[in-house]
Formats: structure tokens, C-alpha cells, sequence
């Protein structure tokens, strides 16, 4: 029923959205996602995973209504400046204040923010600020030479070297250069202005020094306002390091501890030590560094991967703003990790993606299952309505999420925790609403028996919003079991 009204309306007449935390979010990657313009279509080579491939603003446009339908909120759409050859990710400028000519012209990037409103879509644009493309026209120019560090590739894991060196020997930006943060700052601005986009994501954030991107933060939001949201990429694993940009001024930050956690907990199952240690070593010149220390260093199939994240939660500032994701394009997907029966591990990654604390963010494709390895494996084609069964559970999960505050906004709290079984619950109360739901997984391919203590009622009438069945509980304990790989989103009544 909510789905019908979504489809006739703006997304915003049917939920009652208050802030950042309502949102959900979906990497459409602007050259992989759908061609709507062969006009365009340059210099392409779709059989060449590290060449353009003809996705495009049209195509994006295009979809717009499939994203709302399936219950997306917010629309990530890859970097947008102009790129040199063969850039089709975004990530090497060649020209700040020029739209990249393969997807299309500031008039259309403009259409496609507008028209993604209409429809209570919101548009957060990536945004490189660390550095610029191998041949920006700056890095032969003498009059740039301070535009840039010279000091080569970072060499250590210091926060000196990672300020300081290039990553991937990309141009290094000088931030402590006035006229390089002033130029940034009001390019970021002009940006804003021209657009209409609602945030940023900000790339690499960990290789840009904090003093640079506080100002930054601080100039945007009294630009724009404060709702305008900052999402920070930082590849930590550590969740204090990643808490101090958010007292910085950086609204959100993807969480990496807790992905690292749901990739090792959800996605590894059954892979022995040395498995993992092998599959790790083969892959650690084609994988993020940190994917190989985590799979050395936690343990698979097992969900107090997760508690101990969660447990974390104290450094944030607001840890329901994180942006939470079991995947993205620098990562192999998940569906690609989890062997086995990967189908089944993937929709219970997104039953807890969808559930705990945080702001989703899924990658294209993951609603329609596809799988890929690591960059630039990942970032194949869109593959549209491959498995139906996971886009129709992804569509439950977003209309789920997207009716319930207390998934969104409510307190977390861990009911049990053990090797197969989690349970937590989310609790939202404000002036005239007050809403629980409690959320309880097994990670296991056997059925599990638990009785989990209520701390408070005796009591407890729930709807299993996810199968659509009432349940009732009395002597102060949910008695349940719960089949393998299924989860059960108890809304309390
Ligand atoms: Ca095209
Ligand atoms: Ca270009
Ligand atoms: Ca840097």
C-alpha cells in the first residue's frame, strides 16, 4: 500500500522525514549505471572495465523512478568534474569547473538534480579535494608548483605521509597553500550553487589535512546551511580515528569498522584461518590492504565481530548518523565474498544493514544480486532484474526502514549476542510517538533455539514486519526459533 502511494507521489509527502538519518543511499556510478545518451559515447569501450562505457546523466535520469519505487531516498552519483582519458570513475580531474563531456553538460547534471527532487529523491555528489588527474594542465606549470607536495608516495602510515604523499601517485594537493583551499573551497561552492545538490562525498578524506577540511566543513555548511551533508571516506578501522572528523564538522563517515565487521561476520562463514589467510595474500596487491588484515585478524562467521564494533559506539557524536554499507565500489562485492549459499548471507546482511544504527548505503546492482571482485571487477555494467527475489526483499527492506523512526533514529540496545544468534532493539520516543522494534538474526545454515530475557515486560505482542505475522511472548522472554539465515524485525505492539 505504501508502495503504490510512493509511486504516484513525491517520497517526502508519504514518510515524514526530519533529518540525514532518515535517508537511505545508492551509488548509482554514473558510467556503469545506464547509457540515456549515445550522443556522448566517445572513446568508449564497454568490453574494457578501466575505459568509459557510455553511462551517462540521461541514463541516471532514466531511472529515476525505478530508484524512488524500489524505496531509495538519496541518490550518490560518482565524481562529475571533468576527468582525463579514460577517468570513467571520476576520481582524476583534469578540469574543476568543467562537467566530464561523457555524461553530459551542466544543464543536464542541473536536469537531473531538479527532476530527482520532484520525485523526493535527494542527490549527494562524490567530490575529489585530495588531488587532481596524472596530467592536470597544473602539474607541468611552474606557476603551480606550490599548488602540489613533492615528497612522492606516502611511505608510511603516519599522519604526516598520508597528509603529505600522493595516493596511487596522483598529484597531491597543497591545502596548506591559501590559494589552494580558497580555490577548492569556492569551487566546492560554485558547485553547490549551480547544481542544487543536496551534500557531498568527500573522497579520500584521510590523505587531506584536518585544519583544511574543519574550514572546509565550516565555509560549506554556512554556504548552504547545516543540513547540506558532508560524508567523509575514511578506510579506518579504528572507530575513534574516524569520530574526530565528526567533531570536526564532518557530518558523517562511512563505517568501515562496522563493514569490516559484517564482511568477516555475515560474509565469511565457513572459511577456515589459513583459507582466509591464503585467499588474502593471493589478493593483497588487487585488494584494499585493510581487507587483508582483516581477514588475518577476525573471525569468521561470527557475529561478536559485530558486538564489538557496536560497543564502540560511545566515540562517535551521533553514531546513528554513520553511513553503513557491506560493500562498495574499492571493495570486492559482498555477494562475490560470501560463498556458499551467498544469496541467502547477502539478504541477512541487508536485514542488518537495514536494522542497526546508521544510514544505509548500498552500491548499485546489490538490489538486483550482482557479484564482482575487486576494483575494477566491481564496477561492471549495471545488471538490471538478474534476481528479482533479492531486488523484492531490498524493496521490503527500504520500505521497512523507511516507515519505522525507531529503525532510524531510535537508541540501540544489544538484547544477545553469541557466535549465530544477535538480537538488538531500537527504541524511539518522542512527544506523541513512541516505537520499538526488535531485530533478531541467525547467522547460522541450522535453526537455532534461544530464549532471550526482556529486561522490562513480561509480556510482548509483536508483528513480524518482514513476514507479516503476529507474534506474543510471555514470561519475560522472546522463546523463538529462527531459521537459517533468517531474520525477524519484530515491530512491539
Ligand atoms: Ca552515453
Ligand atoms: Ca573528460
Ligand atoms: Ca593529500
Amino acid at each position: 500500500m505504501i508502495i503504490d502511494a510512493i509511486a504516484k507521489n513525491n517520497v517526502r509527502d508519504v514518510y515524514n522525514f526530519q533529518n540525514w538519518k532518515d535517508e537511505n543511499l545508492y551509488y548509482a556510478f554514473t558510467d556503469r549505471f545506464e547509457n540515456g545518451d549515445r550522443s556522448n559515447d566517445f572513446d568508449v569501450d564497454p568490453k574494457d572495465l578501466r575505459k568509459y562505457h557510455g553511462g551517462d546523466f540521461q541514463g541516471i535520469i532514466n531511472k529515476l523512478d525505478y530508484l524512488r519505487d524500489i524505496g531509495v531516498t538519496t541518490l550518490w552519483i560518482s565524481p562529475f568534474v571533468d576527468n582525463e582519458k579514460d577517468g570513467y570513475h571520476g576520481y582524476w580531474p583534469a578540469d574543476f569547473y568543467r562537467v566530464e563531456e561523457h555524461f553530459g553538460d551542466p544543464e543536464k547534471l542541473k536536469e537531473l538534480v531538479d527532476k530527482a527532487h520532484e520525485k523526493g529523491l535527494k542527490v549527494i555528489a562524490d567530490m575529489v579535494i585530495n588531488h587532481t588527474g596524472y596530467n592536470h594542465s597544473w602539474v607541468q606549470d611552474p606557476a603551480y608548483h606550490d599548488w602540489f607536495h613533492h615528497y612522492g608516495k606516502v611511505k608510511l602510515p603516519t599522519q604526516w605521509w598520508m597528509e603529505h604523499g600522493e595516493l596511487s601517485g596522483l598529484p597531491d594537493l597543497a591545502h596548506e597553500n591559501p590559494e589552494v583551499s580558497d580555490y577548492v573551497i569556492r569551487m566546492a561552492k560554485y558547485w553547490i550553487d549551480r547544481t542544487g545538490v543536496d551534500g557531498f562525498r568527500l573522497d579520500a578524506i584521510k590523505y587531506v589535512s584536518h585544519d583544511f577540511l574543519k574550514r572546509f566543513a565550516e565555509e560549506i555548511h554556512r554556504h548552504a546551511g547545516s543540513k547540506f551533508l558532508l560524508v567523509g571516506e575514511d578506510f579506518s578501522r579504528d572507530p575513534e580515528h574516524l569520530a574526530r572528523y565528526q567533531k570536526e564538522g564532518i557530518d558523517t563517515l562511512f563505517d568501515m569498522p562496522l563493514n569490516q565487521a559484517i564482511r568477516s561476520a555475515i560474509g565469511d562463514e565457513g572459511k577456515s584461518w589459513v583459507g582466509r589467510l591464503v585467499e588474502g595474500l593471493r589478493n593483497v596487491k588487487k585488494a584494499p590492504l585493510m581487507e587483508t588484515l582483516r581477514k588475518v585478524t577476525t573471525h569468521p562467521g561470527d557475529l561478536r565481530e559485530i558486538s564489538r564494533v557496536l560497543s564502540k559506539d560511545r566515540y562517535y557524536v551521533d553514531p546513528n548518523l554513520l553511513t553503513i554499507f557491506i560493500d562498495n565500489h574499492d571493495l570486492s562485492r559482498f555477494l562475490t565474498e560470501a560463498k556458499g549459499d551467498g544469496k541467502e548471507k547477502l539478504k541477512l546482511a541487508l536485514d542488518f544493514l537495514f536494522t542497526v544504527r546508521g544510514v544505509p548505503s548500498i552500491l548499485y546492482g546489490t538490489e538486483t544480486g550482482m557479484d564482482g571482485g575487486n576494483d575494477p571487477d566491481n564496477r561492471r555494467d549495471m545488471e538490471w532484474a538478474q534476481n528479482p527475489d533479492i531486488t523484492a526483499h531490498y524493496r521490503k527492506l527500504c520500505e521497512i526502514r523507511n516507515a519505522h523512526v525507531a529503525l532510524r533514529q531510535g537508541a540501540l540496545k544489544e538484547l544477545w549476542c553469541d557466535r549465530n544468534v544477535y538480537a538488538f532493539s531500537r527504541y524511539h520516543k518522542d512527544k506523541d510517538h513512541e516505537e520499538e522494534v526488535i531485530v533478531l538474526l541467525n547467522n547460522s545454515k541450522h535453526d537455532q533455539y534461544r530464549e532471550i530475557p526482556l529486561s522490562e515486560k513480561k509480556n510482548l505482542a509483536a508483528e513480524d514486519l518482514l513476514h507479516e505475522e503476529k507474534l506474543s511472548f510471555s514470561e519475560g522472554k522472546i522463546k523463538i526459533t529462527l531459521k537459517p539465515r533468517e531474520a525477524r524485525i519484530l515491530k512491539v505492539l
